[in-house]
C-alpha cells in the first residue's frame, strides 16, 4: 500500500526477463473511476541478460479502454462499457506514425491493460510471430493473423515489415478500431490513407504455441478450481465464486513446496474470464480437452463452459493471489489466496 500523497521505495531483481508489467491493484466495486479503469499502469520489461535478440527496433503497445459506464446485459445484471479506446495514451490518428523501413524486423512488446475487455490485434498484410506469452518464451514460435489478449495478457512478437505502405495496426473489430484503438505503421517514403484491418477471422489457439508433441507430465496434487456466479438481481453485479466461496470470505488454498499442482479451471459460467495467478507462472496441459505443453503464462483465458488444466510448480513460497482479472469480477469475489503449507 502506498498512502495517499506518500511514497513506497522497493528495491528488487528483475526475474524472469521477458515482458511484464505494473499496475494498481485497488478494488473498484461500482465506482469505474477506480482500479484498473484509471489506467494506472505500465510496462515493466526485463531485458534477457545475455540474449541482445534479434530485432532492428522494438515498440511497446498498451491497450486500454476509457470512460467506463455500466449497461445491462440480457439478464438484467451489470456489464461496463466503454466509450473509448486508446494504444499508448491516444486515440487512433492522435498518435505519431511507427515508422518503419522495408526489411526490417520490429519486435513488439503487447500489453492488455484493459480493466476488462479482451482484445485482437491486427496489421494488415503482416503477420506476427510470436515468440512469448506473458514474458516467457513458447515452444513454437508460430506465426499468426491475429492476436487475441485478454485482460493482463502480454504477447512479445516479431514483425518483419515486408509489405510497404500505411497500415492501421489496431483492433480488426470496427467498433472498438472505430472508438480508438489503432496506431498507424508507416513505411519510409510512403504516404497515403491507412489500410485498416478488415475480414480478419478471430482465430486465436494456444496450442499454435505449444510443443509440436505435447510432453506428459505427472501432478503430484490436482486441485480442481470451479468458476460459477450468482445473480444478485437487475442492476446489481453478479457474484463470483471459486469453488462454492467468494473473496473474502474464503478460506486459503493450499500448495505444497516443490509439487507439481494440476490446476483444473472449470469455468461453469457464462462468461470467458481471464486467470491470473502472482508470482508464479503456469503451463498449459490442456486447453477444451486437447493436450498441450510448452506454453508457460501467468494469465489464461478460459472461455465459457470450458476447463483448461494448468500446472503450477510450487517453487515461490509466499502468499500468492489467484484471480479473475477482470476487475468487476475480481471485486465480486472471484478471488482466493494461495498459501504454502
Ligand atoms: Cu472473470
Amino acid at each position: 500500500m502506498t498512502p495517499a500523497g506518500g511514497s513506497t521505495l522497493v528495491q528488487f531483481t528483475p526475474r524472469p526477463a521477458g515482458l511484464h508489467w505494473y499496475h494498481t491493484h485497488a478494488m473498484a466495486g461500482h465506482d469505474l473511476k477506480l482500479g484498473l479503469f484509471t489506467g494506472q499502469s505500465g510496462v515493466l520489461h526485463v531485458a534477457a541478460a545475455n540474449d541482445p535478440g534479434s530485432y532492428d527496433q522494438q515498440q511497446f503497445i498498451v491497450l486500454h479502454d476509457w470512460e467506463p459506464y455500466y449497461s445491462a446485459s440480457g439478464d438484467g445484471s451489470l456489464m461496463v462499457m466503454y466509450v473509448c479506446g486508446s494504444i499508448n495514451g491516444r486515440m487512433l490518428g492522435y498518435d505519431a506514425p511507427i515508422q518503419v523501413r522495408g526489411g526490417q524486423r520490429v519486435l513488439f512488446h503487447i500489453l492488455n491493460a484493459s480493466a476488462t475487455e479482451p482484445h485482437w490485434l491486427s496489421l494488415p498484410g503482416h503477420r506476427f510471430k510470436v515468440l512469448a506469452l506473458d514474458g516467457a518464451p513458447v515452444a513454437t514460435e508460430a506465426s499468426v493473423e491475429t492476436l487475441r489478449l485478454g485482460p493482463a495478457e502480454r504477447v512479445t512478437a516479431l514483425v518483419t515489415m515486408d509489405t510497404p505502405g500505411v497500415f492501421v495496426l489496431g483492433e480488426p473489430r470496427d467498433e472498438f478500431r472505430n472508438a480508438g484503438m489503432g496506431t498507424v505503421v508507416e513505411y519510409a517514403g510512403r504516404s497515403s490513407k491507412p489500410v485498416a484491418p478488415r475480414d480478419v477471422k478471430l482465430q486465436w489457439d494456444y496450442r499454435a504455441f505449444a510443443d509440436p508433441k505435447p510432453v506428459v507430465r505427472k501432478p503430484d496434487v490436482i486441485m480442481p478450481l470451479v468458476f460459477t456466479s450468482r445473480f444478485k438481481g437487475h442492476g446489481a453485479l453478479d457474484q463470483w465464486m471459486i469453488n462454492g466461496k467468494s473473496w473474502p470470505t474464503s478460506e486459503p488454498i493450499l500448495l505444497r513446496e516443490g509439487l507439481r499442482h494440476r490446476l483444473v479451471f472449470d469455468n461453469r459460467s457464462t462468461d470467458d474470464h481471464p486467470i491470473h495467478l502472482h508470482r508464479h507462472n503456469f503451463e498449459l496441459i490442456s486447453v477444451r480437452g486437447a493436450a498441450l505443453s510448452g506454453v508457460h503464462k501467468d494469465v489464461v483465458i478460459v472461455e465459457a463452459g470450458t476447463i483448461v488444466e494448468a500446472d503450477l510448480v510450487a517453487n515461490n513460497p509466499g502468499d500468492t493471489l489467484f484471480h479473475c482479472h477482470q476487475q468487476d469480477h475480481m471485486d465480486s469475489g472471484f478471488m482466493a489466496l494461495f498459501r504454502y503449507s
